[in-house]
């Protein structure tokens, strides 16, 4: 075909994260958009953000607001990319103004995953001998696995996850906590020795699916986006951080979340736990999947009423930066 007679080839700009999980996930959005937009180009355009630079302090410590998503929020908002590609859960509740989560994909696995050092092998997480030391840096895994295994021990763990199993097979820990979705998408499921079920650890808002962010004014993405768009994920979804943003919670806060879609019933559980794994709030309400963000801030006023934000200002007073 002669130039002349062809329309101008249009490019849609995507912006990613430059760790390997990153480039994994906007990867396959790109190949997606590919596949249903054959006549578009969809050029990916990698970056560092500050929490892929602070590496030496515990990410509860440094907040929160964005510490993943800024540099390529800067960037949609200059108009020098046009959509992001995030894990969902790493994506604040509240986005900067001209903002929006354009699209939430198919959810993987959401569980949380217990990988083990060689000498336990074949364990499950209650058969952890007294003293065990667990690798995380989420106070939701810490806190809930506090609760219920209070003979177990916790230590800070950072890095990217060659990193983080690297420093498991050296002996530093007996056992890490990850989640089994980005294991799974690194080719690394074999690692997995127990996904723990939600009565052991309630998963983070959005885990395991991927929220794509783009400006709330542009059509034209926003159309590409729905063709990536899972219905009933973007519901659960929805709910859990409808959840997350009445509580006020940041991404590192101890609360965790379980959702189901059975027919037309939503159900959402959720917990706030205190980081000395004494005191766990937990309650569920269910409804229509329609009425997905009403039930999160449902469950939100319920957990409130049980003393969840105590929980959560004494934490916030912890934590807070400079402090
Ligand atoms: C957030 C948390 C963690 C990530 C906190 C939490 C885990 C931090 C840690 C908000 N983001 O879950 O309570 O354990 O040190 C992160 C992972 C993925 C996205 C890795 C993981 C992959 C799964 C997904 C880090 N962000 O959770 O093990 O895309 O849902």
């Amino acid at each position: 075909m002669s130039p002349s007679t062809s329309a101008p080839t249009r490019t849609v700009r995507i912006a990613s994260r430059k760790s390997q999980l990153a480039l994994v996930q906007t990867h396959w959005v790109q190949e997606q958009l590919q596949k249903h937009f054959p006549e578009i180009n969809f050029e990916v355009h990698t970056m560092s953000t500050q929490g892929d630079k602070i590496l030496d302090v515990a990410l509860a410590k440094i907040g929160d607001k964005g510490l993943f998503t800024k540099e390529l929020e800067v960037r949609m908002l200059h108009d020098e990319s046009d959509l992001a590609v995030h894990s969902l859960k790493d994506l604040p509740t509240k986005l900067p103004e001209g903002l929006v989560l354009g699209c939430v994909t198919e959810r993987e696995n959401p569980a949380d995953a217990l990988v083990l050092h060689e000498k336990h092998k074949g364990k499950q997480i209650d058969a952890l001998p007294e003293g065990a030391v667990i690798g995380t840096s989420s106070l939701r895994r810490l806190a809930q696995l506090r609760y219920h295994y209070p003979h177990l021990e916790f230590k800070d763990v950072r890095g990217n996850l060659n990193t983080r199993l690297a420093k498991l097979d050296d002996g530093n820990y007996d056992a890490l906590i990850l989640a089994v979705a980005g294991l799974e998408r690194l080719g690394m499921g074999d690692r997995i020795s127990q996904a723990l079920p939600p009565e052991i650890s309630l998963h983070a808002v959005g885990q395991g699916a991927l929220g794509i962010e783009c400006r709330g004014g542009d059509e034209d993405i926003l159309k590409l986006l729905k063709a990536l768009e899972h219905e009933t994920t973007a519901q659960r979804c929805y709910a859990e951080r409808a959840f997350l943003r009445e509580l006020e919670g940041g991404c590192q806060v101890p609360i965790g979340v379980n959702t189901e879609i059975e027919g037309d019933r939503l159900t959402l559980t959720g917990m706030v736990a205190s980081l000395d794994g004494k005191r766990l709030i937990k309650d569920i309400v269910s409804g229509t999947p329609t009425n997905a963000e009403q039930l999160g801030i449902e469950l939100a006023q319920k957990l409130r009423k049980q003393g969840a934000q105590e929980i959560l200002d004494e934490i916030l007073a912890e934590f807070r930066p400079g402090s």
